[in-house]
Order: structure tokens, then sequence, then C-alpha cells
């Protein structure tokens, strides 16, 4: 452990990046799962701003847990394959201002907007935490203007509606500044068409959608020039090769988009069991989403992931069933069941439905979370709760959680 403020903390900080590993920590987790990380990954060393500081130290001596997030790791190579593909596809130059409001430990923040804007010379002004009254203000701004701005479908939702509450003498110079960026791009999650028009509306363009994975990055996207269609993601990016492939194993047109290329990841850290099982035989990695190649030209639609059990929120890929694993930890909670449930600004809120020990009484949503807030990060924490007497089970145990949806949130189901 270092002290960030000593001078030769930089060189041995870049000496270490050279040879080592870079593991970014989200500050939102609990710091059950940051030692979890720490512990994984073998960490040698914590990086930390001085605010910081304090909170990393301790984390540092005391290292232990039971979570078990799946590390992916990515060579310098990959990434450079993939910031490459990204440069080329959208144009970036050294005289490109990216405004970056998005998280660093995902693949959106920290490839897709830090290292392409790097790569490329270009400027990366960071906003660590996205507010959309300062995103308006900063664009509006014609010091050193913003020419790239690259957000998760929420933040656009949050950006148009502080666009429509704003005056209407404001409007027309919001929508001035939004048409001077070069480039919009949204990712990470579908977004809603209305949200797409709205924005078009805005900025004069559709934002440029585009898809990719942790361990692939980004595999599919509208083009910067020519057709953007909405509700669709584009053509595969350039060096990949890309397939659908449906239930019986046929490539076609419907199907698990499946790709491979050099942009991909190594490998899941100290797992090659789930690392081999990524693959089907012809060394395609599976990514578990759906998707049909349809029109004229013929762009990729997506369709879904394939697991009920995956939930999209904000742009986080949150697993349902760690969210239930940590629940399930609570004292007073026999079974439970997390769900995502449709919405408009987040793409899908959590929703959690459980079964209380039979001396537990009442358990409300505002408890729940108090009690889950130590073990999960504050957007993994359920929005919705409903509780039963016992979950149905099949006759095979399991739970049916699309019946369960219908059942406890019926006002919220899915089209
Ligand atoms: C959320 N929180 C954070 C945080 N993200 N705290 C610290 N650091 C972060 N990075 C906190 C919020 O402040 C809030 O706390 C609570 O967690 C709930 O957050 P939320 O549910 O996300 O809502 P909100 O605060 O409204 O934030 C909306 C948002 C955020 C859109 C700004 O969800 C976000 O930054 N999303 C980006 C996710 C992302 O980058 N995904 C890319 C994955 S890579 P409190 O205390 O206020 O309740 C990928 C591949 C690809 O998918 O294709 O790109
Ligand atoms: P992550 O594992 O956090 O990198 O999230 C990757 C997942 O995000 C993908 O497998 C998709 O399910 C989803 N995703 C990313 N971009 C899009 C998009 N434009 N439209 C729909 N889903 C997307």
């Amino acid at each position: 452990m270092c002290d960030p403020g000593r001078d030769y903390v930089a060189a041995t900080w870049a000496t270490w990046l050279q040879r080592g590993i870079a593991v970014p920590l989200c500050l939102a987790h609990p710091d059950e799962e940051l030692k979890y990380v720490l512990n994984d990954s073998g960490a040698s060393a914590i990086l930390a701003s001085p605010s910081h500081f304090e909170r990393m130290a301790d984390l540092g001596k005391a290292l232990g847990t039971t979570v078990v997030p799946v590390g992916v790791v990515h060579t310098h190579r990959g990434l450079h394959a993939q910031t490459s593909a990204l440069i080329d596809a959208w144009g970036w130059q050294a005289k490109d201002h990216i405004l970056h409001t998005l998280p660093l430990h995902h693949v959106h923040g920290i490839v897709v907007a830090m290292l392409c804007g790097l790569q490329a010379g270009a400027a990366v002004e960071f906003m660590p935490r996205f507010s959309p009254s300062r995103v308006w203000e900063r664009v509006q701004s014609s010091a050193d203007p913003v020419s790239i701005f690259m957000g998760v479908p929420t933040m656009y939702a949050f950006l148009i509606n502080a666009y429509e509450g704003a005056p209407a003498t404001s409007q027309g110079g919001m929508r001035e500044a939004a048409r001077r960026l070069r480039l919009w791009t949204c990712g990470s999650a579908a977004c809603p068409k209305p949200t797409l028009a709205a924005w078009a509306e805005i900025s004069g363009a559709t934002p440029l959608e585009r898809y990719g994975m942790t361990e692939t990055g980004m595999i599919l996207g509208n083009p910067l020039c020519g057709e953007r269609r909405v509700g669709t993601v584009g053509l595969p990016f350039p060096a990949l090769g890309v397939r659908l492939v449906d239930q019986d194993n046929k490539v076609g047109k419907e199907g698990e988009i499946r790709v491979r290329g050099a942009q991909l990841f190594k490998e899941y850290w100290r797992n090659p069991e789930a690392t081999r099982d990524a693959y089907d035989d012809e060394g395609y990695f599976q990514t578990g989403d759906q998707a049909v190649v349809e029109g004229d030209p013929p762009y990729y639609r997506m369709l879904g992931r394939s697991s009920v059990d995956i939930i999209k929120h904000g742009g986080y890929k949150i697993s349902a069933l760690d969210i239930e694993g940590k629940l399930l930890a609570l004292p007073g909670i026999q079974e439970c069941a997390v769900l995502g449930l449709p919405d408009d600004t987040y793409g899908e809120v959590i929703a959690a439905v459980l079964a209380l020990d039979g001396d537990v009484k009442e358990l409300t949503l505002a408890d729940l979370r108090a009690r889950a807030a130590p073990h999960l990060p504050a957007y993994q924490l359920p929005s919705r709760m409903c509780i039963l007497p016992a979950l149905p089970r099949n006759a095979l145990g399991k739970v049916n959680k699309k019946a369960l949806r219908a059942l406890c949130f019926p006002e919220q189901v899915k089209q």
C-alpha cells in the first residue's frame, strides 16, 4: 500500500501498471465486495486518491469474504484492438474532447470512453459523478468545447428530463449546444425508442447506439456516417467474426450472438473451466444475448438476453442470483427471488419477492434496504418488494420468475 501523496508513487505505479494487472474498484461497492476483489485478484498494492486513502488502507488490512464475482482479464493487445477499431469507426481525432461521466469500473467508461480518447490523443475531461444539470451546463460552455459524449440510456433519459424541465428561454441554447457535439453515443443497455427520438429532436441526430460486453469489447454499432436505424445496434465492427446461432446450433439470421476476434478477453481470472465453457466448438464466444438481422440493408436488432437472472439497471449488469444470495443470508428471510421490472428511466428496477421466517411478522422495503446495504452496492438494492407466505414452485422445486412477476407486480409485466 503506497501513500499516493508521495512523489515517488507516480513512477512506481507506471512501472507496476506496465508489468502487472490493473483492477478498477467501484467505491459504491460495500467493503466486503471490495475485499473479495482485492483478495481474488491477489492485489499487491492499492492506488487511491487521498480522499479515499483511509478506507482503502483499512480494506488492505482485513481481507476475506463470501461473494464470487468473476474477473475478466484483458491483454494490452486485446485492448489495443478494441480501441483501434472504435477510433477508426467513430473518427476519433486529437482535437476531440470527451466529457466523461461514466463509472470507471466497467468497459464503457474505462475502455470505450477513456482509453479511446487517450489513444487518439484527445482531451478526456472527467465529471466524476453524472449530473444532468452539470452536463447541460458543461456542454453549453464555449471554453474547451466538448465534441463527444457517451452515455447509458438512463443518462439520456435524465438529460431529456432536464431539458424538458428547463424554461423555454433556455431550451434554444441547450439545443444549439447539443448540436455542436459531433458525436453522442449510447450503449450498455437497450435504449427505448422514445428516448432516442427525443434526443434526436434535441440534438439534431439519433445517438449512435452500439452493443458490447465486458468480455468482448464493442461488437456491433450503428455507423458514424450513414443510417443510424432506431431500434437496432447496426453492424459488426470490421475486424470481428460475428454470427447468430439458433437453438439447433444452426447459423442464421436469428439466435445467440457469438463472436471471435483479437479484441476478446484472454480468460476469466483463475477460472479455466468458465473460460472453456464460454466458447463454442468453433472458437466463438457465446454472449448469451439474442438478436435478429433484418431490414435493408440488414442491421442487427437485439431481442434480449437468454437469462431472466440478468438485470440491466441504469446500464449496470446485475446478477439476480448474487442479490438473492445476499438477501437470503439476512436473518428472518426464508426464501427469496429477485426480478427485474421494466422501467422507463432505468431500463429495469430491482424487485425482491420474499417469504419470511415464521417468527418475523413484518418487513418494510426501507428495513430490507437498510439491512442489505452493508452487503450490496447502492445501485443493487431492491426498490420494490413483495412478501408472500411461501414462494410458488414447480414440481422440480423451481421458481418461475415470469409467473412470479405476474403474481406480485401485475401492473408491471412486460408486454
Ligand atoms: C451508482 N452509485 C454510485 C455509482 N453508481 N456511487 C458511486 N460510484 C458509482 N459509480 C450510487 C448512486 O449514487 C446511488 O446512491 C445508488 O448507487 C443508486 O444508483 P443507481 O441505481 O445507478 O441510480 P442513479 O444514482 O440515478 O444513477 C444513474 C446512473 C448510474 C445512470 C448515473 O446508474 C450509472 O452511472 N450507470 C452507468 C453504468 C455503466 O457504466 N454501465 C456500463 C457497463 S459495461 P444513493 O446513495 O444516491 O442512493 C457494459 C458493456 C457495454 O454494459 O456495452 O457498455
Ligand atoms: P456487461 O457484462 O456489464 O459488460 O454488460 C454487457 C451486456 O449489456 C450485454 O451482454 C448486453 O446484454 C447489454 N448491452 C450492451 N449494449 C447494449 C445495447 N446497445 N442494447 C442492448 N443491450 C446491450
